[in-house]
């Protein structure tokens, strides 16, 4: 196990790294703020950050700049930067353990990325699935360019902090893969520099689907908000979303992969009560689905609703969340900068005295 070795010193604000916490493996992960996060990112991702605190020195990005890989509306983008760190606090990430910021106020993610464009290849990136569907989707030509390198960019973010373990949502596995293999490909040419990292995905609950399309992932930039569940969405919104989601014509609620609707509902169930397969099957047993679907509901609000008064109140003081982002900023920086250099230095470039 790597030690905390770019730890960064106790002073503005940075919290206090005791041996302890030195010792700690490093996690990294982000959300883009593409949209208003779903309960797919909070089932899949955000509920387990919190948990991972407790064992882990945490660093927690809103990638903006993942973001604009695809068109955003400036205005919207400002607004839901905010909002998506409100989230994150709200479900629990402290920033006095772990470190929370934007990736745009941390220079030296786009200028890892570009190193480690340098050395990928048009093979390695052009077999990313997520790069696939999108260019499925567009024509050729008129694709991002953005897009293309996505990969590389997360790869910086994460081979910045020395990364050991990176939870992400079953989409991106394969995208944490190619950041191991860039790492250790950098590291087999240029001498140990980054340390491989690994993907961490939860059993139940890594790809929560569309409540309308059980094929898809739930996404919070789909175009039609029937099959999603925003983590804003009001009591009334989350009833209708869910007792109009898409089940098969069965009737015994049991986890059976094959009905992909209702599993997908039971999975949501299970991660939110946290009750295993069989309790859960027990308790709804003679029950139809209708009954389940209104059960599920008041779960959903239940779990949501003390998060969004929370979530309303950092909205209402956003200096507050800005003094916030700029502690979580101040302590990446000076990680990330000495990471950079450290890599610069590797590949023969002359670093600033
Ligand atoms: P977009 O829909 O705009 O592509 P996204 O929600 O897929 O965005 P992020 O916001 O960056 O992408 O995702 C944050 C985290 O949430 C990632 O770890 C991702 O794997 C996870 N995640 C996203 N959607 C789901 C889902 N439907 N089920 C489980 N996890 C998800
Ligand atoms: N690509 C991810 C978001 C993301 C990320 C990261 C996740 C950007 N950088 C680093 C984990 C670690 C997505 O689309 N969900």
């Amino acid at each position: 196990m790597v030690a905390f070795a770019a730890a960064p010193s106790t002073s503005q604000g940075t919290p206090n790294l005791n041996k302890k916490i030195m010792a700690k493996e490093i996690i990294f992960s982000g959300i883009k703020p593409s949209g208003v996060p779903t309960l797919g990112n909070y089932v899949g991702a955000i509920s387990k950050w919190a948990e991972l605190q407790q064992k882990y020195r945490c660093f927690f990005s809103v990638v903006d700049l993942h973001a604009i890989t695809v068109s955003q509306d400036p205005k919207e983008l400002r607004y839901r930067t905010y909002l998506t760190t409100a989230i994150m606090l709200a479900a629990g990430i402290d920033p006095k353990k772990s470190v929370i910021f934007v990736q745009s106020h941390v220079p030296a993610h786009s200028e890892l990325a570009w190193l480690i464009n340098t050395q990928s290849t048009m093979g390695e990136l052009s077999r990313m699935t997520q790069f696939k569907d999108a260019a499925a989707k567009t024509s050729k030509t008129s694709i991002g360019a953005g897009l293309f390198t996505y990969p590389t960019l997360m790869a910086a973010d994460i081979l910045l902090y020395d990364a050991h373990v990176v939870p992400v949502g079953d989409d991106q596995k394969q995208h944490v893969e190619l950041a191991r293999d860039l790492a250790q490909k950098f590291n087999h040419r240029f001498g140990k520099t980054f340390v491989v990292p690994k993907p961490l995905i939860r059993d139940s609950g890594a790809r929560i689907m569309d409540l309308q399309n059980p094929d898809k992932k739930m996404s919070k930039s789909d175009d039609s908000d029937r099959g999603y569940i925003l983590i804003t969405d009001s009591p009334d919104i989350i009833r209708k979303k869910i007792m109009s989601a898409v089940t098969d014509s069965g009737r015994n609620i049991v986890f059976n992969k094959k009905h992909k609707g209702l599993y997908n509902l039971l999975t949501i169930y299970q991660v939110l009560s946290g009750q295993g397969e069989k309790q859960i099957e027990k308790h709804f047993l003679n029950k139809g689905y209708g009954q389940f679907k209104q059960e599920l509901a008041e779960l959903i609000i239940k779990t949501l609703s003390p998060m969004q008064t929370q979530i309303n109140a950092y909205m209402k003081n956003t200096p507050r969340l800005d003094k916030i982002l700029a502690q979580g900023a101040r302590q990446a920086n000076q990680i990330a900068d000495l990471k950079l250099k450290e890599a610069y230095k590797k590949v023969g470039l002359v670093t600033k005295r």
